[in-house]
């Protein structure tokens, strides 16, 4: 028995590295097809990553890199066909299977469905993005081991606000209490942490590495495997070096207070 009854997932950087060859990339060749010379380097996108959403990262370049658009249309609706585009470029990407899992993904969900545990998704980007990822994972049926996917605008604020988490409870029915949050960002945990998800696991990519987690009670730098080893960067792994259900059971102690 397990001291949670689901577990909630953030894709973008949690579930796949897909900032650094999948959404930038887009961006770029969307600006190219527009005729634009903007060009989104690593570290400028790493930057714009504090920014939540693509059109909502478009339209903050837009304004601080000092683009005038000139009598054209004006920055949303600009910025609304750019962001089309970048999807249309992103899709493009996943279908031919540029984006794996990260390690130890795959595994824990399979820990997670064969214990009863339920899987949800609290995610920024657009539905398409996630449904695409998971349909290409190379795991047959993998999208609907998730029950609910909460995604892109079906809420009116965008992480850091806890809007996204707040509807995957709703959707799930279950209190905060009952559920433990997977994030890959300071703004992702700023949204778990706010919607009541204190039993947080982190676990960081490049772009995210050395960003401010809040009260996350355990920030790793992987899930790990067996044969690949995760490191607690804070907070304890506990007996094996890498997560697993027991891990997650861990964390939910040290918030909750061991109480179910
Ligand atoms: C992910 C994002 C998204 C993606 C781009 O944040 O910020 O904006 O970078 O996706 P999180 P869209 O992982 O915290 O959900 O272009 O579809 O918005
Ligand atoms: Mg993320």
């Amino acid at each position: 028995m397990h001291r949670f009854k689901a577990l909630i997932f953030d894709v973008d950087g949690t579930l796949a590295d897909t900032e650094r060859d999948g959404h930038r990339p887009a961006f770029n060749a969307a600006f190219a097809d527009a005729g634009l010379d903007w060009f989104w380097d690593e570290p400028l996108y790493g930057e714009l990553l504090a920014v939540t959403g693509g059109r909502e990262r478009i339209l903050y370049f837009m304004a601080h890199a000092g683009i005038r658009l000139g009598a054209g249309p004006d920055p949303d609706a600009f910025a609304r066909e750019l962001h089309r585009a970048k999807t249309r470029h992103y899709l493009q990407r996943l279908e031919s299977g540029a984006i794996p899992l990260r390690p130890g993904v795959l595994r824990l969900l399979r820990e997670a469905r064969a214990a009863g545990i339920r899987l949800a998704i609290a995610t920024t980007t657009t539905p398409e993005n996630v449904d695409t990822l998971l349909d290409r994972a190379g795991v047959p049926g993998l999208r609907g081991w998730f029950e609910t996917i909460c995604a892109g605008e079906s809420v009116p604020r965008k992480k850091p606000a806890p809007d996204i988490y707040d509807l995957a409870l709703e959707r799930l029915g279950l209190a905060a209490r009952d559920c433990v949050a997977v994030e890959d960002s300071d703004n992702g945990a700023r949204a778990a942490l706010e919607a009541g998800l204190r039993a947080l696991l982190i676990t960081v990519n490049d772009y995210t590495l050395g960003q401010d987690f809040g009260a996350a009670p355990l920030v790793v730098d992987g899930l790990g495997e067996p044969d690949q080893p995760a490191r607690a960067l804070s907070g304890s792994l506990g007996a094996r070096p890498w997560v697993d259900l027991d891990t997650l059971d861990l964390i939910h102690d040290s918030v909750h207070g061991g109480s179910v």
